[in-house]
């Protein structure tokens, strides 16, 4: 069934009290429900109760007021249990018996490492237990948990522990009560039960209070590897003390890692469960990447206490409400700690993946109207596009102002469901300003392009005069698009790079002293009073819109900012886009390895890669930057600025490119450069941006220097990127000993690592990634006895990795690996219809290759709807065929 945001209308009734015994068994759970409810005042007395519930939950009684209910009282259909008549202040209770051994869909109750563990967001706590499950149905928890001692000594849930009164339990089990004290929405709920053991620390607030935080696992080696997450999660906690005046409200936090989850982390209530992947870790086990990630997501999970669970969603659609507002959040914690490549890493995942979900058939707004299965509105678009909004309104209303609005949002809908509207009203009434226009950025799916003409520049007035267009393409369901408000920050460097007064001597919003213009008209032109030195643009600075810009430079331009900008956000964008540039262009003309065909583009690139490469002090180029400007982009990122995407040619054009900065007398400065940015190892901003440097260099110094590296190194960053080398090198191909010494390196890199599920991730991935694995090397590397289509980390180490980040063998033009895709998407959605909606998306851009990949993609998508899939692989495949 479609669902519309606009047909939303209140529960009827309030759930004053919520009682839940679980006796846990693992094929036989009995779940008892007592629910204290009230009916709304103003309802009517014939409005019936309605509680959602899962197919697989067997009813076994259902009593109202004490009193069991004939069957003729209530009806269980479509997913939905009414009982006919009820009071107006009653009490039901429910029994019911659910398996949580035949669970393998990742919601519900389900078992993992030999433990049990729930996941409820978005619609799983139907599977529980039957419930008003919707997010602005709130009530106050209470859960007891009963099982076997000796299998599952730890007992957990919300909130905080309750002292168990003597209860006549059977022998050999024991129980456990917890209590939240706050009114929830039932998809924060989480049990986990198991054999854990704990690492415990203490966070005092910033009242006084002394909050204890665990972290469970089923085993001491993955506990060994968790002070870094555990430190992570302190930092969040006084972070969010810091910038947002956000203080924890229980006294007990809880983290529970568990090795089969179908997400990174949930954020239910004080008991958040994680993705193995993403708490456990050290040096000699996760790359500089990973720490980091690992670090941001316990602080995003942790921020969600109030964005999300202490102020809560009215309804699905609202999901950018706390999920925009929380990426927002970790994304600011983490460019604080690590600096400008944090910004451009959360930008090139914006622009490389979120713009082609935006450009695709499956765009949608960031506050969508309509939905099949919730669970693909779980975007990039929501969270990553919806985090840029919340970004936007800190840059128009100011540091001040933006925070005053955050703490009326948090205080006003304290303990309530709220709106994406409600957000920003918060900050329309700290600010006073007008954001009825800017609500677009909400509605509207697609990505805004902006485009600047430079008309004219006065000499004897000093004046600048440019055009500014913003326009908006199509997508489904929104042929046309009103302006929105942009909020775009430029500025005007004279020639030695120095920034200009401006003022605006034109009509127009322009505030001088933050350098934004604030666009709200389709069209519009703006005079700047800049002086008597013709200025360059710098445009878009610090990215504070999430838009394609569109400006003719003239040439030199870009060459000119990446080595004077006074904005670094703008002088990597320059460098990035000169590169970008030369790639497509390679791309098109497809060079043959001599100098034919090359283009002025790749000129361009090489003469500034050369002068920053070679001369970074001289342009004031700090190390980050310089990090981050000799990083080439992505195949994926090039593929987006194809007009047709063409992923042999990509690849081709990528290493060409790599070739060519190899030679051009860098030899030397690549390995002087490679030993001045070798360090002993340490953790830090400085540490990590110099690793970056060196393991780029490793990129173009050979088979020999990348194996020393990879037998000698004592971390997982180094070793990595040096198997990354070995295992994709061209010597591979032409030299049996290289061959053979590559493949030696894979198998010692499992041997040494293979006790660590995350590190065998990593094993199975860099295969999955590497050119010379084809779809048979895939369906070979899934029949290692390490593999299961059960555990959703193998799936995105081996299916997912291949779909996405190895695109010339997935896109082979025999359409091989699009069969491939569709067996294993049909395999999966028998057991994790979630996981399996999550592969589809490879195949839905197939609108963006040329004709015969088209038709192989296309003719996939449908073999896939012939077979009857899942909803949620429905809903994509149809879009996608739309
Ligand atoms: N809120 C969860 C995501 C739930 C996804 C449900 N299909 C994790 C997060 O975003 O923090
Ligand atoms: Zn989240």
């Amino acid at each position: 069934m479609l669902y519309h945001r606009l047909d939303y209308t209140p529960y009827p009734f309030q759930i004053t009290k919520v009682e839940l015994v679980f006796d846990l068994d693992p094929r036989r759970t009995f779940v008892k429900s007592s629910l204290h409810i009230t009916r709304n005042p103003g309802v009517s007395s014939d409005e019936c109760l309605v509680l959602y519930v899962g197919e697989q939950v067997i009813l076994c009684d259902v009593l109202l007021d004490g009193q069991r209910l004939a069957p003729t009282k209530y009806a269980r259909a479509n997913g939905v249990l009414l009982i006919y008549t009820v009071p107006d202040r009653f009490i039901l209770e429910t029994s019911v018996e659910i398996n949580p051994s035949e669970n393998h869909t990742g919601q519900g109750l389900f078992l993992t490492d030999g433990m049990f563990c729930t996941q409820c967001e978005a619609e799983g706590f139907r599977n529980i237990t039957p419930y008003p499950d919707r997010p602005d149905v709130l009530a106050p928890i209470q859960t007891t948990i009963v099982a076997e001692k000796a299998r599952y000594p730890v007992l957990l849930s919300n909130g905080n522990p309750v002292p168990v009164t003597s209860a006549a339990l059977e022998e050999g089990k024991h129980s456990a009560v917890w209590n939240d004290p706050v009114a929830k929405p039932c998809y924060l709920f989480a049990l986990v039960a198991g054999d854990l053991v704990a690492l415990n620390d203490t966070f005092v607030t910033m009242s006084g209070r002394t909050v204890a935080l665990r972290l469970y696992s089923n085993t001491a080696a993955t506990l060994a590897k968790c002070d870094h997450a555990m430190a992570s999660l302190k930092k969040a906690m006084r972070w969010d003390e810091v910038a947002f005046g956000r203080e924890y409200d229980l006294d007990l936090f809880m983290i529970v890692a568990v090795s089969s989850f179908n997400m990174g982390a949930m954020e239910n209530r004080g008991l958040n469960i994680f993705n193995l992947m993403y708490v456990s870790g050290t040096k000699e086990t996760a790359t500089d990447a990973r720490l980091i990630d690992i670090e941001s997501v316990v602080a995003h999970e942790y921020f969600h206490n109030w964005s999300g669970n202490l102020v809560t969603v009215r309804d699905w659609f609202q999901i950018s409400l706390k999920e925009g507002l929380t990426v927002f959040r970790d994304q600011e914690f983490t460019r604080e700690l690590w600096g400008i490549s944090a910004q451009i890493d959360a930008v090139n995942v914006l622009r490389t993946r979120q713009f082609a979900e935006d450009a695709g058939p499956l765009a949608h707004p960031v506050r969508p109207d309509e939905a099949e299965d919730i669970s693909n509105f779980y975007t990039l678009t929501v969270y990553e596009k919806g985090a840029e909004i919340v970004r936007m309104l800190q840059t128009i209303l100011g540091a001040d102002d933006f925070r005053k609005g955050t703490d009326l949002y948090f205080s006003r809908h304290f303990g309530m469901p709220a709106t994406c509207d409600d957000f920003v009203a918060a900050m329309e009434d700290v600010s006073g300003r007008d954001l009825m226009q800017f609500r677009l950025w909400y509605s509207q799916a697609g990505t805004p392009e902006v485009t600047v003409r430079y008309r004219s520049y006065d000499r004897v007035s000093g004046c600048v005069e440019l055009e500014i267009d913003q326009s908006c393409p199509p997508t489904p369901g929104q042929p046309t698009k009103a302006p929105l408000h942009i909020p775009l920050r430029i500025g005007f460097l004279d020639v030695n790079g120095n920034d200009m007064p401006a003022q605006l001597a034109s009509s127009g919003c322009w505030e001088e002293s933050t350098g934004v213009l604030h666009l709200v008209d389709g069209s519009a032109i703006y005079t700047f009073s800049v002086g008597p030195n013709e200025p360059t643009l710098s445009l878009n600075r610090g990215f504070s819109a999430p838009v394609k810009l569109k400006y003719e430079r003239a040439a030199g331009e870009r060459e000119f900012l990446v080595l004077y900008d006074t904005d670094d956000f703008c002088r990597w964008d320059a460098a990035y886009e000169l590169a970008l540039r030369a790639l497509v262009d390679l791309a098109r003309v497809h060079p043959d390895g001599s100098q034919n065909n090359v283009t002025s583009s790749y000129y361009a690139f090489l003469t500034v890669f050369q002068a920053v490469f070679r001369n970074p002090k001289l342009y004031g180029i700090p190390e980050d930057l310089y990090a981050e400007m000799l990083t080439l982009p992505s195949e994926q990122a090039i593929a987006g600025a194809c007009d047709v995407v063409d992923p042999i040619a990509i690849h081709r054009a990528r290493e060409f490119l790599r070739h060519a900065i190899a030679r051009g007398g860098n030899a030397e400065l690549f390995a002087a450069q490679y030993c001045a940015h070798s360090a002993p190892y340490a953790f830090d901003p400085e540490s990590v941006t110099r690793r970056k440097i060196k393991n780029v260099c490793l990129g173009y110094l050979g088979f020999d220097v990348q194996l020393a590296q990879f037998a000698r190194a004592d971390n997982m960053t180094d070793e990595v990127a040096a198997l990354a080398e070995l295992i994709n090198a061209p010597e591979r191909a032409a030299v049996p000993k290289c061959e053979m010494l590559a493949a030696a390196a894979l198998q010692s890199f499992f041997e040494k690592h293979k006790d660590d599920r995350n590190v065998v991730d990593m094993w199975f991935g860099l295969q999955a990634r590497c050119v010379y694995t084809d779809t048979d090397g895939i369906r070979t590397l899934m029949k290692n006895p390490e593999f299961s289509l059960r555990v959703p980390n193998r799936v995105y180490a081996v299916v997912r990795a291949f779909a996405i980040g190895n695109p010339t063998q997935f896109h082979h033009a025999s359409g091989s690996g699009y069969v491939f895709l569709v067996d294993t998407i049909l395999e999966i959605d028998q057991f994790n219809p979630h996981l399996a909606a999550d592969l589809v998306d490879a195949l839905t851009e197939w609108r963006r290759f040329d004709p015969a990949r088209q038709e192989l993609m296309k003719q996939q998508l449908l073999r896939l709807k012939q077979q009857h899939p899942s909803l949620g692989v429905m809903e994509k495949v149809e879009k996608g065929l739309a």
